[in-house]
């Protein structure tokens, strides 16, 4: 290590860093390993950008399609893409993704590789096409656009079969060519199982580390759109890597890089690899509602305004990004509170950031010893700030240079509060302090203090840090709140296990139901019902089938499931899981009848 840590740090934060960096860029760059390229600087900085989930599942009221939906039941009364765009646009999203085809095999586009497509529904006679009047509408308000293309086609006859792979290129070329730039491409991880598969109604397994020949298929997306990042959970590490939940979270250490080859096991995704040999950063992907599709069962489910604050401390100040979720309504819109409730979480994001504490003042920087440190000879440098007045702050920011790579690894904040320091840490992390990596943006959020002094210290870092920026703000209480988040425990139901997989509900009078509901287990993988059976008696004796069918996407997005028939009379309900995620005993986390 050459690089005086203090030499560094302290023009930087007199704004002289693009200078002193660019003088020392080759030996700055050398001393910590991968570093972003120009594509995923760029990206980093879009910071929040939308997900639109809409396809036919929209008119079946499911989260995963089979694959033998009637495209005529494509019909939206109001479809307006220009609504999308200025809502995503007031929300401050700086780009849209979009479904061209999600596993169902329909396309939101008139491909001429098949006729499971718009062209075959009664929206605007079969001349329709919605990726171009979304990437028209984007661009118009100034907003980057991209597709998600699921390679899973649960429509296709040839899935799991060469001829598909080659169907799926030419899918990709066409979405490449035809709608100008596009900032990534999303292959969505979920592959192979049942699907229609042009009606031979079958389980089709693929190998998902070879059968789609990513290689060729990368080479074909830099050849087309050199700019493009491409998003990809699969065996071949793609530009960006998820974050291994849907939640809306990503670990509080978060380093943006990982290894070039081998499996991605869970805790990889969630928290990087900090030895890793590429740049692979996160992107968080969640939904403003439980479900990625839009059910009316959902409408008054939108995450609350402290739900959608803590998923943006826990991604974009997790150094992420976030990919938020717009499900849109059978008429073709955003329903109005999606639409106001992103507007709002935007205002509050502005609010929280509106004015830096420490803006205009005076910054020291000492020396200290850092035992630890790899970087620097054991020396650490500790900034302090010093305010004429007691000043009220509950939120701290640091960012890196990651032009130059990713280098914390550790750091403290104090506090000096009526003469005592108290070290601050971060309130939405569950064990330790949570101040480890910092990257892009690590937002620190603490019970107000109110404080003369603050001090930052890096105690550990891979190389020389390069801090670019340091914030401290004052958010204010979020009381008046909409409570529900979609969660919610309610059941008095009598309830009990017949075996492992079978539960029955009984009740002392004869029922008529219309609707269960059943929420898997929060905290595993393990024994969620992914396809299920619903049985009914009014004896105990003669069962009807009131219900059957699957529960899709149950294991990475495991929120209430609602099973919707025809009033059925029944004294006793039986659950049965036709099919675990895993184990083998079912788990649930509740049950609702109405
Ligand atoms: C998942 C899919 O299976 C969901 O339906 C959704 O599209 C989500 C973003 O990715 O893996």
């Amino acid at each position: 290590m050459t690089i005086n840590y203090k030499e560094l740090i302290t023009p930087i934060l007199m704004a002289m860093l693009p200078i002193l960096a660019h003088a020392q860029k080759e030996n700055i760059a050398s001393s910590c390993g991968p570093v972003p390229t120009e594509n995923q600087l760029r990206w980093q900085d879009m910071e929040m950008y939308a997900f639109i989930h809409y396809s036919l599942n929209t008119y079946t009221d499911q989260e995963w399609g089979f694959g033998n939906e009637d495209p005529k039941l494509f019909n939206p009364s109001n479809l307006d893409c220009r609504q999308w765009a200025r809502v995503c646009k007031q929300a401050g999203m700086r780009g849209i993704i979009f479904t061209a085809k999600h596993h169902c095999g329909f396309c939101m586009w008139p491909s001429a590789y098949t006729e499971y497509s718009v062209k075959n529904s009664p929206w605007k006679n079969g001349k329709g096409d919605v990726v171009r009047e979304l990437a028209d509408a984007c661009r118009e308000e100034g907003l980057e656009f991209a597709v998600y293309l699921s390679p899973w086609d649960r429509n296709h006859p040839e899935y799991g079969r060469p001829a598909y792979v080659e169907y799926f290129r030419n899918q990709l070329r066409e979405l490449l060519t035809n709608y100008g730039d596009i900032f990534e491409v999303w292959f969505d991880g979920a592959n192979g199982g049942d699907g229609w598969y042009g009606g031979a109604n079958e389980v089709r397994k693929i190998d998902r580390t070879t059968y789609y020949e990513w290689p060729e298929t990368y080479r074909m997306i830099r050849q087309l759109q050199p700019k493009c990042l491409i998003w990809n959970d699969g065996s071949d590490r793609g530009d960006l890597r998820w974050v291994g939940t849907e939640a809306g979270n990503v670990g509080e250490t978060n380093w943006s890089l990982m290894p070039s080859k081998g499996d991605t096991p869970w805790h990889m995704l969630h928290y990087g690899v900090e030895e890793g040999d590429v740049w692979c950063p996160g992107e968080t992907n969640t939904s403003i509602r439980p479900g990625w599709f839009y059910h009316e069962t959902e409408n008054e489910h939108v995450k609350s305004l402290s739900k959608l604050m803590d998923t943006y401390y826990k991604s974009v100040g997790r150094n992420s990004t976030l990919l938020l979720n717009f499900p849109i309504a059978p008429n073709g819109r955003i329903h109005p509170n999606d639409s106001l409730r992103g507007i709002a979480f935007n205002k509050m994001i502005q609010e929280v950031f509106k004015e830096n504490l420490i803006d205009h003042l005076p910054l020291t920087i000492d020396h200290c010893s850092a035992p630890d440190s790899a970087a620097n000879n054991g020396q650490c440098s500790m900034v302090n700030v010093q305010w004429k007045k007691p000043t009220a702050f509950n939120r701290f920011v640091a960012e890196e240079d990651i032009r130059y790579g990713q280098r914390v690894k550790k750091f403290a904040l104090e506090a000096e509060v009526d003469g005592q320091w108290v070290p601050l840490k971060d309130e939405l992390v569950e064990n330790g302090d949570g101040l480890t990596t910092i990257g892009h943006r690590r937002i620190i959020c603490f019970p107000t203090v109110e404080a003369t002094k603050l001090r930052f210290t890096i105690t550990d870092a891979k190389a020389a840090p390069i801090i670019k920026k340091l914030g401290v703000y004052l958010a204010p209480e979020l009381t008046a709140d909409i409570p529900d988040s979609g969660e919610k425990r309610s059941s008095n139901l009598h309830y009990f296990f017949s075996s492992p997989t079978q539960m029955l509900i009984d009740w002392d009078t004869e029922q008529t139901i219309t609707s269960f509901r059943y929420l898997p287990p929060q905290n595993t993988k393990d024994g969620l019902v992914t396809h299920y059976t619903l049985w009914g008696s009014t004896d105990w004796t003669k069962w009807t089938k009131v219900a059957s069918g699957e529960f899709s996407n149950i294991v990475n997005n495991p929120i209430w499931q609602t099973i919707k028939f025809p009033a059925a009379k029944v004294r006793v309900l039986r659950f049965e899981a036709d099919r675990l995620s895993s184990g083998t005993r079912m788990g649930y986390g509740d049950i609702e009848i109405k």
